[in-house]
């Protein structure tokens, strides 16, 4: 500790449209850089914090998923917190963590909180995405009701402060104390190992011995594929896949080198952006394979020669199995969880085993509740999201290992155990269709049309020949959700519709995006034919897809006669 740090009060100006969206605010990586936005978002956080607690009292977690500008965030972030006051920061080095993994460390040090700057699935670099999302001391991401007084700061901002001579190696893991002007205590900042943590955690969730010798007997019989899209999870399928279950022979890996712009790939882990997993997958020599996307949350998994299993069947498949993992066995199963779009077929098994199934808007936040008073233990989302009370943030390698640990156990093939879980429980065919990036105020006008049928119920009851189908409306509404646990209320948070069958048609527009407006449309059909099973979902769908587009007019609104991509 040398010399004292003057704290600088800067003059800045507040900007209209720093809401956070479904995750945190996104926006391009320019805006983020230029005329202190980044600075301004980051102020009003620690002033919404310190209304909480005494900033002196908080220890903070930081990391990201090192896309383009999260190394000089980090250097900002260290500087704005010894000016505000901060007791101490836990900072990933390098400032690369993956999202469950700053998850862990801000419940294992009980600390009270933390930020991580990625952008997730959005891709990175100068010209690409930025993000800023705050979390809260159960580890999850912080609730609307913090987002949204967060956002009123931003509206107000006029100073923020800063010690710009704090300068710290964030590569080298150690602790280093600051005298800041006008404190009474130092400054911490720790820098911690991004991986040691979150592998300790592994090891008490999973039984390793297992996996070890599923990926290491009759090695040609069992090989696996990752491909971390180059994002944050590199680090964390190398050390996991090779060195602790010494799986070098059998776990075949890409992309996992963290680059700033992804390598220019976009870190999506589904069929159109990790379509290189899907041609790997689609000669047949591996029996799994899996992708990431940027900051680790999401998986994707697929089966020999590209078996595709959708987010909401991997969910309901491990809930169906979760007695296989260590974790559960001690803990026990509560619930499940999905959110509203994702298909019902985790309903069906909670049913079967008499558990409660919670149904909540998009966005993990929504969640944290229902597991911080043990009401759920695993949940998912269609958009590629798995995980369980372990953390409060989805967790793209806790879902592989989940996976394996299922495959270990049960000696079949995914395509196998598909099949079975279908003959057992029917099967829900769903897909989502994007419409991304759409300029002008077509999908607004689109989705305000939806709401008056919603209120006006001029639909309800209506039949609509689509195919050689006949659709009639049961339900149609605006989904909305009271938290069981605090009752706070959420609204607007997608069009339903809703038909005698069961079957489910949902729109709503994206929270992640950062240009223009992106539409979702989610198609949700239950059968319980076994001649069925192995029809293609596309085709299987396709006359509820086209129903879907004619009653909201979509190609007249959005000028848009095709999705950019199909899940
Ligand atoms: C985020 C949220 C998820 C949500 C997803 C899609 O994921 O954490 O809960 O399902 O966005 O949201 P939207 O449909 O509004 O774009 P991530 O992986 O981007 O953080």
């Amino acid at each position: 500790m040398s010399g004292t740090h003057k704290v600088e009060i800067r003059e800045t100006k507040p900007f209209t449209d720093q809401k956070p969206g479904t995750s945190g605010l996104r926006k391009p990586t320019k805006t983020f850089k230029e005329n202190n936005y980044f600075e301004n978002f980051i102020q009003s956080y620690f002033d919404d914090v310190q209304e909480q607690k005494p900033l002196q009292q908080c220890t903070l977690v930081v990391g990201g998923d090192g896309r383009n500008f999260v190394k000089e965030g980090v250097k900002i972030i260290i500087q704005m917190a010894a000016a505000n006051n901060v007791h101490k920061l836990i900072v990933a080095s390098n400032g690369i963590m993956s999202t469950p993994a700053v998850s862990n460390v801000i419940r294992k040090y009980s600390t009270d909180g933390g930020i991580v700057l990625t952008a997730s699935h959005n891709p990175g670099g100068i010209n690409a995405d930025y993000g800023v999302k705050f979390n809260i001391s159960n580890g999850g991401p912080a609730p609307e009701a913090i987002t949204n007084s967060i956002w009123d700061k931003t509206r107000q901002i006029t100073h923020f402060k800063i010690c710009s001579t704090i300068d710290i190696d964030i590569s080298q893991l150690h602790k280093q104390q600051f005298q800041i002007e006008g404190s009474s205590q130092p400054f911490e900042v720790e820098i911690i190992d991004s991986v040691d943590d979150y592998v300790e955690l592994m090891k008490s969730i999973f039984d390793f011995d297992i996996l070890k010798s599923l990926l290491n007997y009759e090695k040609e019989h069992f090989k696996i594929m990752i491909n971390a899209l180059s994002g944050v999870m590199g680090p964390y399928v190398t050390r996991i896949f090779h060195q602790e279950l010494q799986g070098k022979d059998s776990v075949i890996v890409k992309n996992c080198q963290p680059l700033e712009d992804f390598g220019g790939h976009h870190p999506d882990p589904n069929l159109t952006y990790a379509h290189e997993l899907v041609e790997d997958m689609e000669h047949g020599d591996y029996e799994f394979g899996a992708a990431f996307d940027g900051d680790g949350d999401r998986n994707m998994i697929l089966g020999k020669k590209g078996f595709f299993v959708t987010p909401c069947d991997s969910l309901a498949v491990l809930a169906a199995n979760l007695n296989v993992i260590p974790y559960f066995r001690t803990h026990g199963i509560n619930g499940y969880a999905r959110s509203m779009p994702t298909s019902g077929a985790v309903d069906r098994v909670a049913k079967k085993q008499g558990k409660e199934l919670y149904e909540t808007p998009t966005g993990w936040k929504f969640f944290g509740n229902l597991m911080d008073s043990k009401k759920i233990s695993i949940c998912g989302e269609e958009s590629f999201g798995t995980g369980s009370d372990h953390i409060r943030e989805k967790d793209g390698m806790w879902a592989v290992l989940s996976w394996l640990s299922v495959l270990a156990t049960v000696n079949k093939s995914v395509e196998h155990l598909l099949n079975q879980h279908w003959q057992t429980y029917g099967r829900n065919f769903f897909t989502r269709y994007d419409y991304e990036e759409i300029d002008g105020s077509g999908p607004f006008a689109m989705l305000k049309r939806l709401e008056g049928f919603c209120m006006s119920n001029e639909l309800l009851n209506k039949t609509f020949p689509s195919g050689t189908k006949q659709y009639t409306i049961q339900l149609m509404d605006d989904f909305n959700y009271t938290d069981p646990i605090d009752q706070s209320y959420t609204e607007k948070q997608g069009i339903r519709i809703i038909f005698t069958d069961g079957s489910r048609i949902v729109f709503r527009l994206s929270g992640t995006g950062s240009r223009g407006a992106t539409v979702r449309l989610y198609v949700d059909s239950y059968e319980n034919d076994p001649s069925t099973y192995d029809k293609d979902a596309q085709e299987m769908l396709q006359p509820l897809v086209s129903l879907a587009l004619n009653i909201a007019q979509l190609k007249e609104f959005t000028g848009r006669d095709k999705p950019t991509v199909i899940t």
